[in-house]
């Protein structure tokens, strides 16, 4: 591969890029939808043959061999200067210790006291790797003190979760050491990256990352290059220029590095060409200003053709079914929305269109499955009202905005606090801009508006939206329009500032609710301030309901207060624990409900090595969470043989209604956790083991289901389950193993699909 067909390439894509962009704002507005299309078609061809040139890629690739050589990255625009990040790449070590430090890379200008960013060296005496975060100041430096083979390629991953995080090394794709690193800056008095530095190794791949990447991501495209175009990469040379002194960055900040004395080699690291797409236009979730779209993307260099799907369901695209499967083709582009291509009548106004392109390698049968990207054709009605349907607090004196409908010019706002009159209202001024300013509103009062769109040919009338002002009574728990929420729910809420006593309402249907009074069924009691919270007790499955609270208070003239229609669907499972319920509340209040009195662990218990929550509130984690806001943290020792935590069930404890045959349950582990087996018991005897024997060690949250059945044939009885466990060993014969901490979260029983 020559230098000149790398700067073509470069050349390519920058002019790919703008052409593209050219059209698609061109096309944003409707002059002529003919003239469009040929002039699209047109550019569109010009860029498939563009992209279809040859790209800066070896047959086997190059690696740089830097022995004294270096490669000088100048980062005038502070790309690289971050206070998080992961460095990757691929280094042969072709000498051994020396005596000396021996530099792999450096941020900064070369000198520790400086100040820069990180610094890679190996080290004098033993064959490890040092990785070095300097502040100018003072640094942070963590070590391996084995595992560099000599002549053989290795992957590098070092890895700063915060400047008050930690410094991680991986190697190979597994974390090979870590410490914390309190007080560290990410200063930098020369913005600039040297690689190479004067050992006597060979280097490819070199990536920079804006952000701490997990082992999972590590390991996921550390044996295959990446496009340039992921999400916060923000540095990329691949080393495959193969002659001349330019190492050209494939990030898209293009900060070519340029090389002194280095050697190029055939002998590349153990990296394929990537092979899914990436670069979508539209950008994934963007809006597509029009009733067609030409939908292109920069194909995977390790890509011979692409299969093509496309479909109203993010679903059924990501899983190819349906009519989603549109074909296999080697263009870069797809045409729907126009006469003789995938929706021939045009793309609906409102509606979300889901695609996902699959890039096939040469043989024709390995393919690589590509992100599921997404574009919206935006509604002919008035949408993104802001203050958003529905919000709360908001400000007594608001100016009310919306995104004006495709292809709207006028604008009609309709305004009040009584929602049949707003939603029957006409006749209104028409407004030029997207703006509306009602004026100066009541407290705690709840007010509703439209917006009706005219486009020349016709008026399309809005929604009816709804926004209530500071000092109302507000939804806590459940929050308006949840999901997924337990079948048997405690409602709570913040009482309204003027508000005394209140009353409560709670039904399915909507307008019920909205329209009820005290004489309706809906209708389920009242209270007085200081007690702001409503059982509904055992709720259907998969179930919307709606619930509003009214407050009056006999000495201001504005009482009584309606208060706003809220919602929340049940969860279509049964949950059995998320551990949202869990507090910190001191035991000796009616309402405290610590997680570790709940699951009782091995705090008391010399042969059970468990500990569940944290020594100090929040006792609940409440950051590593699967969903909702806490799950539970679980140490475990197996020092003494097995760690586990029981949960007595006071409800919940008939498996067998709706037809469910699942228990399912998240976990995430860590990669240094001891790959302890991970286990469930039920009713403190049947058991099941995990058929992962180092599912401990996964460090990303993973879902685990077991058939009901298998607790069954250990003569458990499904209708009457009295406890659950959770635990990690051999729980039957106990053995002395590691230690390490575990989460759960989302503990669910779910029927089979129907
Ligand atoms: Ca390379
Ligand atoms: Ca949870």
């Amino acid at each position: 591969m020559s230098k000149k067909l790398i700067f073509l390439d470069s050349m390519v894509n920058v002019l790919n890029l703008k052409v593209c962009k050219t059209y698609s704002i061109r096309s944003a507005r409707k002059v002529s939808l003919f003239r469009d299309f040929v002039l699209a078609v047109f550019l569109l061809v010009a860029c498939s043959l563009l992209t279809a040139m040859p790209v800066a890629y070896g047959g086997e690739g190059y690696a740089l061999e830097v022995n004294g050589g270096t490669v000088t990255i100048d980062d005038d625009e502070d790309a690289l200067r971050l206070s998080s990040y992961t460095y990757e790449l691929w280094m042969k070590d072709l000498e051994g210790p020396t005596g000396s430090w021996r530099n792999i890379f450096c941020k900064g200008p070369g000198d520790t006291a400086a100040g820069r960013g990180p610094l890679l060296a190996l080290r004098p005496d033993e064959p490890g790797l040092h990785y070095d975060h300097s502040t100018g100041t003072g640094q942070s430096t963590i070590n391996t003190l084995e595992g560099i083979p000599l002549n053989e390629w290795i992957h590098i991953a070092l890895v700063l979760t915060d400047l008050n995080g930690q410094q991680i090394i991986h190697q190979d794709g597994v974390q090979a050491a870590v410490r914390d690193s309190s007080g560290l800056t990410d200063a930098t008095q020369s913005p600039v990256l040297r690689i190479g530095l004067g050992a006597n190794v060979v280097l490819d791949d070199f990536r920079v990352w804006n952000y701490a990447r997990t082992e999972a991501e590590i390991q996921a495209d550390m044996n295959r290059e990446v496009s340039g175009g992921e999400e916060g990469l923000v540095g990329y040379w691949r080393f495959n220029e193969g002659e001349g002194t330019t190492a050209y960055d494939s990030s898209p900040y293009e900060n070519h590095g340029t090389i002194t004395a280095a050697i190029w080699t055939t002998e590349a690291a153990p990296i394929a060409p990537p092979v899914v797409a990436s670069s979508p236009n539209p950008a994934d979730s963007e809006l597509s200003e029009d009733t067609w779209v030409s939908l292109s993307w920069r194909a995977g260099d390790g890509a011979a053709s692409q299969d093509v799907y496309f479909g109203e369901d993010r679903n059924d695209v990501d899983e190819g079914a349906g009519d989603t499967f549109r074909g296999n083709q080697t263009a870069t582009f797809f045409v729907v929305g126009f006469p003789g291509f995938p929706y021939p009548d045009g793309l609906t106004p409102g509606t979300t269109y889901y695609w996902r392109i699959d890039g096939v390698e040469a043989d024709g049968t390995t393919k690589h499955k590509g992100e599921v990207w997404s574009f919206t054709v935006p509604p002919k009605t008035a949408y993104l009202p802001d203050p958003p349907d529905g919000a709360q607090s908001v400000d007594s004196d608001p100016v009310l905005g919306w995104t004006p409908g495709f292809g709207s010019k006028l604008h009609y706002v309709y305004f009040g606090d009584n929602f049949e009159d707003v939603n029957n209202a006409a006749g209104a001024l028409p407004l030029g801009t997207t703006k509306y300013a009602p004026g100066t509103l009541k407290m705690a009062k709840t007010y509703y508006w439209r917006v009706d769109e005219f486009d020349i040919l016709s008026t399309h009338k809005g929604d009816v939206w709804s926004f209530t002002t500071e000092g109302a009574v507000e939804s806590l728990d459940p929050a308006n329009g949840a999901v997924g929420i337990t079948q048997t729910p405690v409602l709570t809420w913040t009482p309204g500032v003027f508000g005394a006593s209140h009353e409560v309402y709670f039904g399915t249907d909507a307008d019920a609710v909205k329209n009820a009074d005290t004489s309706s069924p809906e209708y389920k009691g009242s209270g007085n301030l200081g007690s702001e919270s409503f059982e509904p007790g055992q709720l259907e499955w998969n179930t919307t309901y709606y619930w509003r609270v009214d407050e009056a208070n006999n000495t201001n003239a504005d009482s009584p207060w309606t208060g706003p229609l809220w919602s929340f669907a049940t969860a279509n499972f049964l949950i059995i624990d998320d551990f949202e319920s869990y507090n910190d509340l001191d035991p000796a209040d009616p309402a405290s409900n610590r997680i570790f009195f709940a699951w009782l662990d091995g705090y008391d218990d010399p042969a059970n090595g468990s500990l569940v929550g944290y020594d100090v509130p929040p006792f609940a984690e409440q950051t590593i969470v699967h969903s909702g806001n806490q799950s539970m943290p679980f140490a475990y020792d197996n020092g003494v043989g097995k760690s586990e935590a029981s949960l007595t069930l006071t409800s919940n404890r008939d498996w067998t209604v709706k037809g469910v045959n699942s228990l399912t349950i998240w976990y995430r582990g860590d990669s240094a956790n001891a790959a302890e087996n991970l286990y469930v018991a039920l009713n403190g005897s049947a058991v099941v083991n995990h058929d992962n024997p180092d599912a401990a060690q996964r460090a990303s949250w993973t879902e685990w289901k077991i058939d009901l059945q298998a607790f069954a044939d250990q003569g458990v009885n499904l209708a009457n389950v009295t406890s659950i466990t959770l635990g990690l060993g051999n729980r039957n014969n106990p053995v002395a193993g590691g230690a390490g901490m575990i989460y759960f979260d989302d503990i669910r029983l779910y029927a089979p699909a129907p």
